[in-house]
This record gives structure tokens, sequence and C-alpha cells, in this order.
């Protein structure tokens, strides 16, 4: 696998193989991509046609596993997991879709508020990739936050209660859903901003490498992860960081999750080349394309980025392809994707996946896994009373850590808070 690594990093980057088909390398994991062919402005080709002729392409843990089988005659010596590694990423994607269904439910009976996005279909990069994580080591999330928090350690108590907005949430119920945030698991936020937290990852992944280079602490080898979606790499911020990254060789992975969507804008429409692993190479780093609806094939890329980043190889950028499975908020109707498009993402559910390799790989019966199931439903509901028991923050909690001058901005010339004023929030962008 590092040797598909090397492939892409060494080769010198000249028109002839600015392209590079990572499949050519020797890991069938790593970086297969596309050759897409994709005019966004030809009006016979809608961008839903083109991804539905992509998907052919897409490999899923069954054919990996056939394959894997074929070359060896021992189909028990070559699984891609053990049974814990199995047990622990299925309790963890189970535990993300049940939290989330749950978000839903309560989000619906007014218990939070605010804009609330949530992660289902999108489990397998999470817990792909933060599965392998140290404590020590960095997460920086989106909006999109909820579930990379749980895959860091937060407990479902302190996440549930900072979307009620009480004192026991991760951030005493100041941030709520869009902005996550743990010092004790390193969680640096949730941002509703995008493309916000990549440099806030890259400051991060500075420190590490700052701390161990010029402080000298030898114990200084922590990873960063940044997630962002689709729509943010067209930002800013996003070449920023991809040239810092790579000129000091950050300990940083930059973990795009495609999702084909921006709200409601298609991938396909708003990017000049989709192809978004390939900005890895423009920047002499790695860039990696993988099917981020299969968490084994998310953890293979992701294994050999985080320690690429932890030996202090540098930066890599990995696009996972994924689909949400409900609207871009709980406030979005979810009217603009094409029914066809999610009907056919719905069958390569990562969870539904995960389960039928490791049962038909007899590393797990259906009852072990129920038990998870059972498990995880009672760390939700418990999540959900221990939010509802739990105070509300006091009155004077309100304009801590607000740095602009509180007159005129959360109070008015009355002296009254502004918030109280029914008509605060008029005006205000809903997305
Ligand atoms: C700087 C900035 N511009 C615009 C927005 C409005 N906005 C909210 S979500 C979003 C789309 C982001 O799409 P993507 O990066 O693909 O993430 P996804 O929602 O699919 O996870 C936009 C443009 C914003 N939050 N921040
Ligand atoms: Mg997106």
């Amino acid at each position: 696998m590092s040797c598909a690594f090397a492939t892409i990093q060494s080769l010198p980057l000249t028109p002839e193989n600015h392209s590079i088909n990572p499949l050519k390398t020797s890991s069938p994991f790593l970086g297969f991509t596309r050759h897409l062919r994709l005019n966004p402005l030809d009006n016979n080709k809608s961008p839903s046609a083109s991804i539905r002729r992509r998907q052919s392409s897409v490999v899923a843990v069954s054919d990996v596993v056939k394959e894997k089988k074929l070359k060896s005659n021992s189909s028990l010596s070559n699984l891609l997991i053990t049974k814990e590694e199995g047990l622990e990423l299925y309790e963890d994607m189970v535990l993300g879709r049940t939290f989330e269904d749950m978000c839903a439910q309560m989000y619906y009976r007014g218990r939070m508020f605010g804009f609330v996005h949530l992660y289902n279909g999108q489990e397998a990069v999470s817990t792909g990739f933060i599965k392998l994580l140290r404590k020590e080591d960095c997460v920086v999330s989106t909006y999109r936050d909820h579930v990379h928090a749980l895959s860091k350690g937060v407990p479902a108590r302190q996440v549930m209660s900072e979307l009620f907005g009480k004192t026991t949430g991760c951030c005493r119920g100041q941030g709520g859903s869009m902005h996550m945030f743990s010092k004790e698991f390193n969680v640096l936020g949730g941002f509703a901003f995008i493309g916000e937290g990549i440099p806030v990852a890259t400051g991060a992944a500075f420190t590490s490498k700052y701390r161990r280079e010029v402080l000298k602490e030898a114990d200084s080898d922590h990873v960063t992860l940044a997630f962002f979606g689709d729509g943010t790499c067209n930002n800013g911020q996003f070449f920023e960081c991809l040239n810092m990254a790579a000129l000091w060789k950050l300990p940083i992975v930059f973990v795009v999750e495609n999702n084909l969507w921006a709200i409601g804008m298609s991938h396909l429409r708003a990017t000049s080349d989709p192809e978004i692993w390939k900005k890895g190479p423009a920047f002499g780093m790695p860039g990696v394309h993988v099917d981020g609806m299969d968490v084994l094939k998310v953890r293979e890329v992701a294994v050999e980025a985080v320690a690429r980043a932890r030996r202090g190889d540098g930066p890599t950028l990995v696009e996972c392809e994924t689909y949400r499975f409900r609207g871009h908020s709980l406030a979005d109707p979810d009217e603009l994707r094409d029914p066809a498009e999610k009907a056919h993402y719905a069958t390569r559910d990562p969870i539904a996946a995960l389960k039928n390799y490791m049962i038909e790989n007899k590393l797990v019966n259906e009852a072990e896994l129920k038990a998870i199931d059972k498990k995880i439903d009672e760390v939700i509901e418990d999540s959900v009373e221990f939010a509802d028991a739990s105070p509300l923050p006091p009155r004077s909690q309100l304009l801590e850590n607000v740095f602009a001058d509180p007159k005129g901005f959360g109070i008015g010339p009355d002296g009254r808070y502004r918030c109280e004023d029914p008509k605060f929030t008029e005006g205000t962008a809903h997305v």
C-alpha cells in the first residue's frame, strides 16, 4: 500500500501523468478512480445520469473479498479485519446512525434549536478514519459534526446535551449542533462557515511539528484529520492550506467527504475538474480516491495516510466518495436530488455492507450484532434522558466568550438582551 502512495508522490508532474490512475498501483484499495468524461455544460448529460454511469466502477467490499480469496485458498487467513476490529467498526457506525436518527426525532419535537445537519450514510468515513486515532490526535470537523465527535470518543451524553443547549454539553450548551468541541478528546470544532476548519487543522498539525522539531518534544507525533465536503474544495482556504501543509510536510490528512452535493448544487456542475483527489499531486502530496461507502476500504487508505503523517512524511489528500441519506439539514425537504440516485446509494448502506461482510465470512453471527444494536439503543436513550434532566445555562452565560462589545451587539440601548426581541432573527438566512 505504501508503495502506491510512493508512486503517486514521486512522479514528476508533467501534462502526461497529471491524471495519475492509482488503480494501476499494487493495492486494490488505494486511489482507484474513475476516468470522468463529463462535460458539466452538456445539457444532454444530467449530473445524476453521469453519477449513475460512474457507479459501475465503484468496487464493493464483496468484490475485494472475492479478489483476495482467489489469490489465497485460505478464506480465513486473508480477511480484511479481525473479529474485534469488525465489531468496533460496526458499533461505531451504529452509534453514529442511531444518534442521528434520534436527533431527527428530537429536532422535530422542538427539543433542539438552530440548524441541524445529519451524517446518515457517511458513517464509513468517520469510523474508517477516526477509530485509528489516538486520544491526543486532533479532529477538525464541519457543521456535520456530531458523528465525528462521537467517533473520537466524546460521550453521547455530552453531544446530546450540547444539542439540547444544556450546561452538561461538551460546550456547556453554548455551541449547539454546528460547534462540537472537546479539549479532552481533541475535537477542535464544528465550524459553520465552510472551509473555516481547514486552516485550524493546518495550525494544529503545525503545532505538533513545531513541538517535535523546535521544542524537541520527541513524543509529539500527533496527527490531525481535517474533514470537509466537496463543495468546500472550491474555497480558497482549501488550496492555501494544501500548499502550506505540503511545503512544511505537516502531519495532516485532508479528508474530503464527497457526498456529491453542496446543499442543492451538484458537485459535477460546480467544479471544473470533479476529481478532487487530483489536487493532491498538484501540490506535491499523494491524492487518493476511495469508496466512502465501504468502511474497510476507507480504513485501508486511512491506515497508510495516518501512518505517513505520523512518521513525518507529510500530508495526504483523500477523497471519499459517499452520500448523505437525508436532506442537507433537517430544514431541507430534500426535493432536488433524483429519487433514483437516492435509491441507488441506499442499496450501498455502509452499515449493511459491513454486516454482510462479517456474516458471510463467519466473523460474527446475527445475535452478536443485535446485542450491539441493543446496547447502542440504550446509550442513545440514556443520552436523551441525561440531556433532558440537565440544567439550562444561566442567562449570564450568554455573553461569556463574546469578544465584541456587548452593547449594540448582545445588549440593546434599553439594556435588554437583543435576543429577547421576538424580531431578533428576522431576515436571517435559513440553510
Ligand atoms: C463561507 C461559507 N459560504 C457559504 C456557506 C453556506 N453553505 C452552507 S453548507 C454549504 C455547502 C457545503 O457543501 P459541502 O462542502 O459539499 O458539504 P456537505 O454539506 O455536503 O457536507 C454552503 C455553501 C457557508 N456556510 N459558509
Ligand atoms: Mg457535499
